[in-house]
Parts: structure tokens; C-alpha cells; sequence
């Protein structure tokens, strides 16, 4: 870059919640400051992991196993250990949930006031054959007077204070909401930090894409079935052209592009997942108060809004359709009609 062109003024996230500290009467303890470093610490640690892992993985470098012989671990159990971790070490949060661990986590020694469910690497399935995964995780505070237990998670969606996502792609992205809309982060690799890249981000009211597992269809609702076949018939609104499909089957990459493109991504209910498969507590509920504050919509087969859901189990599932008001809107006619 010629000297002209450098942004001498970056926004690392570091300042951008220090700043929303200073104006936003809920971060004013500071707790919330605390818990957000140390989540955007852990981010960048299973970031740099899962970009070092790769290489070790597929080439076996020295030091795939360590000095005992241990198996190189597998990269979702890496991650989950470095989030563990990175929430211990934060003192302020109590309880955490975790896709990988069957039970709650108590943190006795923490004297923490928050509450955090994740999915470490959502869509590990996907690491070998190099598609974009991520970390989901949503925050609630703990209950008044709560010394942390499983009442701490098993809330109604309307009550989680954040929710954020990073996504490991060519580029390792952050999107983050404390309830005020949604901003968005880029990683600096030689800053060690994330820099805002989309600022209050709000997504298009529509858009000819919808994002869905067909492979699962003949085992949909049949009203489901007509739905999505109705998406590839000539739309009035498009000049005739249907609407395009694009299904990447990892969440945080789909909902990242719903996000920003617009459209709409859906995991119904099948005869084969009766409840839906995504989980509620660390990716319906993130990716639904994150669509939500960007202008979009996120509700369940039957049409509830995803975050007017409790969960009665802390891995529980749920069915979600999210994305463009309008093309949610459109699935809520048409469940309606039906
Ligand atoms: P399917 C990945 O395993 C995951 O949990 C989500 O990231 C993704 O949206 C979904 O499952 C993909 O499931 O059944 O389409 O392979």
C-alpha cells in the first residue's frame, strides 16, 4: 500500500466493545467486556489451531503425535478443550454447555455471572475436504442469586444477552449481537486481532436463494415438500427465473451467507430427525437472535419464533427456517394456507 491508502485509524473489536461499554448501560460492569476478550481469545486460538492442524493432519509433520504417542486429537475435541479453557480462565463465567460434553460444566471457582452454551467446530465433518466450519455460541446471565446450575441454561431464547459466530474460512469472520443490532469482524493475522468489516450489518429483505438438505425430502411434511418445490418454478418477481440452491452443510457457512446475501436456510423436521437436528441452545438460538437483529427472520416448522422456545434438555433439537423476511413470510403463508 502507498502510505495515502492505510486506514491509520482500524477498530479493533477490543476498542469496538470497549466503546460500547462506555455507552451501553448493560456492558457497564465491565463482566461483559471480560467475557467478550475471552471469547474472541479462544476464537483466535482454534482458528490458528484448525489452520495449523490441517497441514499436520494431511502431511504428518513432526509432532503429529506427541511425546507419549498420543493421537493427534481429533480437531473438535482441540476445539472444545480451548473454549473450556478460554471461559475458565475468563473468572466470569459459571455454567457452560457445550456440543461435546454431555453434561453442564460449573466453574466453582469462578465467581462469574454468565452462562455459556457453544458448538466448539460446527460442521467438523466438513474440516477434511476444506469447507469453511465455525464456533456458535450464545450467552445468557446467570438467574439473580443463582450460584450456576442447569436452570441457567434451560431459558427461553428472549433471554440470551449475545450471540456470535466464527467462521474459519479463507479469512476467519466474527459476527456478533449484544442485542443492538449486529457488527461483524475480520481476523488480522499479523495484528492478532479482529477488525470491524461490517458494521451495524442489516441483511436483504429477500433473495432468490434458499439453502436446504434435498437429499432429505422425500422424508419432509409433505406442505414442506410443496413449499420448496414451488421455489423452483418461475417466479413473477424474478422475470420467470426460479430461485438458485446452494447448501455448503456446514451451519455457520450457510447462515453466513444467508446473512449477507440474503435468502433462506432451513433444517425441517424428517421422518428420520423428528425434532430437526440442529441444536437449540448453540445454533438455533445464536444464528436466530443474530438473523433477527440483522432484519430477518427465524421460526420452526410450526412457524413459533425459534426464540419464544425453551429447552427442556440442554442438547435439545429443533426445527428452523431463517433468513430474509420475506422469504420466511413466505413459508408462514404458506404453512398457514395449508
Ligand atoms: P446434513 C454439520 O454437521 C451440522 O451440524 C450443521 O453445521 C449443518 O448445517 C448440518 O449439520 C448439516 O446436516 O444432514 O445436511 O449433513
Amino acid at each position: 500500500d502507498s502510505a495515502e491508502s492505510i486506514n491509520t485509524d482500524i477498530i479493533t473489536m477490543s476498542r469496538f466493545i470497549l466503546e460500547k461499554q462506555r455507552t451501553n448501560a448493560k456492558h457497564a460492569t465491565g463482566d461483559f467486556t471480560l467475557l467478550l476478550n475471552s471469547l474472541q481469545f479462544a476464537f483466535k486460538f482454534i482458528s490458528q489451531t484448525i489452520r495449523r492442524a490441517e497441514l499436520v493432519n494431511l502431511i504428518g509433520l513432526a509432532g503429529a503425535s506427541n511425546s507419549t504417542g498420543d493421537q493427534q486429537k481429533k480437531l473438535d475435541v482441540l476445539g472444545d478443550e480451548i473454549f473450556i479453557n478460554a471461559m475458565k480462565a475468563s473468572g466470569n463465567v459459571k455454567v457452560l454447555v457445550s456440543e461435546e460434553q454431555e453434561d453442564l460444566i460449573v466453574f466453582p471457582a469462578n465467581h462469574g455471572t454468565y452462562a455459556v452454551c457453544c458448538d466448539p467446530i460446527d460442521g467438523s465433518s466438513n474440516l477434511d475436504a476444506g469447507v469453511s466450519v465455525g464456533t456458535i455460541v450464545s450467552l445468557f446471565r446467570l438467574q439473580p442469586g443463582s450460584t450456576g446450575t442447569i436452570a441457567d441454561v434451560l431459558r427461553n431464547g428472549l433471554e440470551m444477552v449475545g450471540a456470535c459466530y466464527a467462521m474459519y474460512g479463507a479469512s476467519t469472520h466474527l459476527m456478533l449481537t449484544t442485542g443492538d443490532g449486529v457488527d461483524g469482524f475480520t481476523l488480522d493475522t499479523q495484528l492478532g486481532e479482529f477488525i470491524l468489516t461490517y458494521p451495524n450489518l442489516s441483511m436483504p429483505l429477500e433473495y432468490p436463494i434458499y439453502s436446504i438438505n434435498e437429499g432429505n425430502s422425500l422424508y419432509w411434511d409433505e406442505r414442506i415438500q410443496t413449499f420448496i418445490n414451488d421455489l423452483k418454478k418461475p417466479q413473477e418477481m424474478l422475470n420467470g427465473k426460479p430461485y438458485s440452491a446452494r447448501y455448503i452443510g456446514s451451519m455457520v457457512a450457510d447462515v453466513h451467507r444467508t446473512l449477507l446475501y440474503g435468502g433462506l436456510f432451513a433444517y425441517p423436521c424428517d421422518r428420520k430427525n423428528k425434532n430437526g437436528k440442529l441444536r437449540l441452545l448453540y445454533e438455533a438460538f445464536p444464528m436466530a437472535f443474530l438473523v433477527e437483529q440483522a432484519g430477518g427472520r427465524a421460526v420452526n416448522d410450526r412457524g413459533e419464533r425459534i426464540l419464544e422456545l425453551t429447552p427442556r434438555h440442554i442438547h435439545d433439537k429443533s426445527s428452523i427456517w431463517l433468513g430474509s423476511s420475506y422469504e420466511v413470510d413466505r413459508y408462514l403463508k404458506h404453512i398457514d394456507k395449508n
